[in-house]
């Protein structure tokens, strides 16, 4: 007896040993390749389950999303016919998927599929909608592998908040958007963009039934990917905080939200000025306009809606969010001060980082800002945003990075704030979806390579070309510096030119560039016909014109190979290189569909230098 429990103890201490979350692989033939976000262990058992004609699915989860993404994957993998039954059905069928419920914490799940069965268990129905998206990524054609999967979410929060200034998306572009973030595991979309009137500037405003009815459709169509729509009203630019008819308007505007189908809301304060009042009452009350008096007079409202308000509406309710004035750092002060002692201890404070656009978020900030808060702060992380003076002329494509994976344990959660182009954003989000997931799996060029080997789909062709144009636009603009450098890759490629030509090869050195330049004039012609080229058409087309210029100058070096060429050509073929470089340097952003606008920028820094230098060499 004392044998066997020291063996239950030795078991017990090797099972905790190596079930460590990250640890991707337990025997089997090794981790499943190929899902997004990267699982928290998976494994190939051996062989393949077979998809036929006609299978069942047993639930007794009963979350709709869930089986409309099992049937139409299945579907999708060759079966004609997808029965959904109750899980006591006891019809015979080649393929059944059971969906239960099981002990396992919220939004996480285990998926087992081998033989005739896949069982698919959800700690909530979070989870079991989360194993779906898994299962539906192993589909093929006719069949999926066997596998084990064990898996859930590092981050609680995850997401997008649609909060730049510019050029709103399109209804459009929401909708994809929330659709798209289902398939990212994302749980969260904060709808807070600067450019709708009646979210900020006309505050109190209620909206027209036509937008209603479209904010309607986001909150519908995010239930459907098992997301929390959260609606942001920000009335800090002219609050009266003591004014019953302004509380009368808020509150209104907030019922008229919930009438929609909204169960959560935010009531943002950035970006204003918080030494100054928008009435006499609120001085009366408060005192002299100081950033601890508008905190007193900021936290009396959050507290007023989270506690009376809120509860009025119904249960169903989530806690307030709110961003703070002071969002962007992480020194205490006597405004944060005024909302640590105060604040309602439910409601969520969001933190952008150390910095507005911080060059990294560590554990340690996180940490801070914790304490400062007094609680785990949602990020709102203004990457991959492009409304502020640095990003004119850039498409922001440089994979997320930066964010040290012990964040995870310091906050509620990240949503990430977006490009005034929607599908473009998603080179970015699509990191951002593999972080939050699994930080500490989190690796920025494998999970790049991963969303270009997605959105590739096999075609060796264009992922090359996916990947040189990502290159050539990976500068990640902060005040004054980049958190990332610009065009690695093609960098990479002038330094070995430069190399080899110093060194005497080249021939070598010219024919090698003259292969990558094929690759940048291929972008344009390989790119094309999609959502994300419709978002990148300008960039896409300064890129053909700075491969145009790349060519000229290897046919000028090409006269100095041999070291006899024709120098007359060359000085020609230069003089044509200037040209082209003024006329890419000179192409325009697409006037009015971002907020600040300039000169396309390309590979800047690299590609134009090495441009300005060829003549010399
Ligand atoms: F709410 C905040 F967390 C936040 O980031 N607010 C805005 C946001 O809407 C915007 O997209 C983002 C990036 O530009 O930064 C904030 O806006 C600013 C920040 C500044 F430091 C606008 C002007 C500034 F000077």
């Amino acid at each position: 007896m004392l044998v066997g429990a020291a063996a239950v103890v030795v078991t017990a201490v090797v099972v905790a040993f190596v079930v460590i979350p990250g640890d991707e692989e337990k025997g089997g033939l090794g981790a499943v390749p190929g899902l997004w976000p990267t699982p928290r262990q998976s494994s190939l058992t051996g062989g393949d389950v077979a998809i036929p004609a006609s299978a069942l699915v047993l639930d007794s989860v009963g979350d709709e999303p869930t089986r409309r993404v099992l049937v139409a994957a299945l579907k999708a993998g060759g079966a004609t016919t997808v029965d959904v039954a109750g899980p006591d059905d006891k019809r015979a069928a080649d393929l059944v998927v059971k969906v239960v419920k099981g002990d396992l914490p919220a939004e996480n799940y285990e998926l087992t599929a081998s033989g005739r069965e896949v069982s698919l268990s959800g700690g909530d129905a979070a989870g079991a909608y989360f194993g779906a998206q898994t299962f539906a990524q192993l589909v093929k054609k006719g069949s999926l592998p066997a596998v084990s999967i064990s898996d859930g979410p590092g981050l609680g929060a995850r997401g997008v908040v649609e909060g730049f200034y510019g050029p709103q998306w399109s209804h459009q572009e929401e909708l994809d958007t929330i659709a798209w973030s289902g398939r990212a595991k994302f749980n969260s979309y904060v709808y807070a963009p600067k450019a709708d009137p009646f979210h900020r500037d006309d505050w109190r405003s209620p909206y027209p039934a036509q937008r209603l009815g479209e904010l309607g459709d986001l909150v519908r169509e995010s239930a459907a990917n098992h997301l929390r729509f959260t609606y942001a009203l920000a009335p800090g630019l002219s609050i009266c905080f003591t004014a019953d008819e302004d509380w009368t308007a808020l509150t209104a505007k907030l019922r008229q939200l919930y009438d929609a189908g909204v169960r959560s809301f935010s009531l943002p304060m950035d970006d204003i000025d918080y030494k100054a009042w928008h009435c006499d009452g609120d001085e009366d009350r408060y005192g002299p306009a100081t950033p601890k008096s508008a905190a007193a007079a900021q936290v009396d409202l959050l507290n007023r809606v989270q506690r009376d308000f809120l509860p009025s509406l119904g249960k169903d309710v989530a806690p307030l969010q709110s961003v703070p004035t002071e969002y962007y750092d992480i020194d205490d002060s006597p405004y944060k001060a005024e909302y640590r002692a105060r604040l309602d201890s439910r409601v969520i404070m969001m933190w952008t980082g150390d910095g507005v656009i911080p060059i990294r978020i560590t554990t340690a900030d996180a940490q801070k800002a914790d304490e400062v808060w007094g609680r785990k702060p949602l990020v709102w992380d203004n990457y991959p945003v492009d409304d502020f003076p640095e990003t004119a002329g850039r498409l922001l494509l440089g994979p997320y990075g930066n964010r040290e994976p012990g964040v995870a344990g310091r906050l509620t959660g990240i949503v990430a704030n977006p490009m005034n182009q929607a599908y473009a954003s998603r080179v970015a989000l699509y990191g951002i979806a593999d972080f939050t997931w699994n930080p500490k799996a989190y690796d920025p060029e494998k999970s790049l390579k991963q969303y270009v080997a997605g959105v590739a789909g096999g075609d060796a062709v264009l992922a090359k070309a996916l990947t040189a144009f990502i290159d050539l636009n990976r500068y990640g603009p902060v005040p004054g510096d980049s958190w990332q450098p610009q065009a690695p890759a093609l960098a990479g490629e002038l330094d070995a030119f430069r190399k080899a030509w110093s060194g005497g090869d080249r021939r070598g050195a010219v024919d090698r560039l003259r292969a990558y330049a094929d690759v940048l004039s291929s972008i344009p012609e390989q790119i094309k016909g999609t959502d994300f080229a419709r978002d990148a058409k300008e960039w896409l087309d300064a890129t053909a014109v700075w491969a145009q210029a790349l060519q000229a100058a290897l046919d000028g070096l090409e006269q100095r190979v041999g070291g006899v060429g024709a120098e007359e050509v060359a000085a020609e073929k230069f003089a044509e290189v200037g040209e082209l470089v003024a006329e890419a340097q000179a192409l325009p952003s697409p006037p009015g569909r971002t907020n600040v606008e300039g000169p396309i920028k390309i590979g800047d820094g690299v590609l134009d230098a090495f441009l300005a230098a060829a003549p010399e060499l």
